[in-house]
């Protein structure tokens, strides 16, 4: 009876330890903790950046430079320096490396078709982050983690339309409407393209459509530099008729204060500045009265992105759209909050 009893508990404990090695086995690919996906082999993520426009994008690299660090993931970066061939050469790469998964930052929302379907070919599994792509067949990328700049854009003319009725402002050249003039982002960026689309169709559709004209717009590419260029042109044309800029990003919002001031004019005061980002340089010019609000645009995506990634390896289902939080900060709250900014 003894005998057999030690049998039965042999055979029980082999068959525990068997069952218990499978659930590992799967914990470690699913959590990847230290290693990757894939069964705990290290997962190898070619990344295609646009550049470093913006203090914005600075801080996306970043974020998903540290992420990959934290997962384990080994990430093979390539900056695109602001050109869509430099991207579409760096996938081919990607491609050619037998990478397991790519992710890429589209700098304008056509012309992937062709190299993702490469990608789809070769079985490497692609996310899009932050903007958008415009494709024939969606089955060409898994996910899309970013931003809402729809949102964005409609919460750019709701603070606006508020901000002008409660300071009780008054046209500057003594008309009956705001005249508004517009720095845009990177021509045919899904990111510029829906920011002016959610400005525009918020101000068609409020009661208050008729106070607003958008005497001139045009793109400053995301950069300080190129905002400035352009916010002097505006000064040059329209100078006191100017009562409120909009600009895509803070930091053409930065360039054009100094070309603000350099025409002898106050911003945060003659011209109402609002911009998109939130990034700390619009919260110190907000705290020295140059800016009057930012809406924010969250570029800590990169641990999301290797959350994502490693459960697209597992074979678990990933949502195919998935938006970051953000908020929005007028100037009375950036003393208070530019602490806590981490980008
Ligand atoms: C927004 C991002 C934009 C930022 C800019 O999602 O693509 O690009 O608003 C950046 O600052 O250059």
């Amino acid at each position: 009876m003894r005998k057999i009893l030690a049998l039965l508990m042999s055979v029980f404990m082999l068959v525990f330890a068997a069952g218990c090695g499978g659930g590992d086995q799967a914990a470690s690919s699913g959590s990847g903790s230290g290693s990757g996906g894939k069964g705990g082999k290290e997962i190898t993520m070619g990344f295609s950046q646009i550049g470093a426009e913006s203090e914005w994008r600075t801080a996306n690299t970043e974020s998903v430079k540290q992420a990959a660090k934290d997962a384990g993931i080994n990430l093979q970066f390539s900056d695109a320096q602001q050109k869509q061939e430099n991207q579409i050469k760096a996938i081919r790469s990607f491609i050619s490396q037998g990478v397991d998964i790519i992710a890429f930052v589209p700098i304008v929302e056509t012309g992937w078709d062709t190299v993702l379907k490469e990608a789809k070919d070769a079985k490497i599994p692609v996310i899009v982050v932050d903007r958008d792509v415009k494709l024939s067949d969606d089955s060409l990328y898994v996910a899309k983690l970013g931003t809402d700049s729809l949102a964005e854009g409609k919460k750019v003319f709701d603070w606006i339309d508020e901000y002008m009725k409660k300071q009780n402002k008054k046209p500057r050249d003594g008309g009956s409407q705001f005249n508004v003039v517009v720095l845009e982002g990177t021509v045919g960026s899904s990111v510029a393209i829906r920011r002016q689309e959610g400005f525009k169709n918020a101000m068609a559709a409020s009661p208050d459509a008729s106070k607003y004209n958008i005497l001139a717009s045009q793109t400053g590419e995301f950069t300080r530099q190129k905002g400035q260029e352009v916010m002097e042109s505006f000064l040059k044309s329209y100078g006191d008729k100017i009562d409120i800029l909009f600009a895509h990003n803070d930091d053409m919002a930065l360039g054009a204060i100094q070309a603000i001031e350099a025409a002898g004019l106050k911003p945060g005061k003659d011209i109402t500045i609002i911009s998109i980002d939130g990034v700390k340089g619009i919260f110190q010019a907000m705290i020295e009265g140059k800016a009057n609000c930012t809406v924010e645009c969250n570029p800590l995506q990169g641990p999301l992105l290797m959350e994502t990634a490693k459960k697209v390896l597992n074979g678990e289902k990933v949502e195919k759209l998935v938006y970051v939080d953000e908020g929005v900060f007028p100037a009375d709250v950036a003393e208070k909050t530019l602490p806590e900014r981490k980008y």
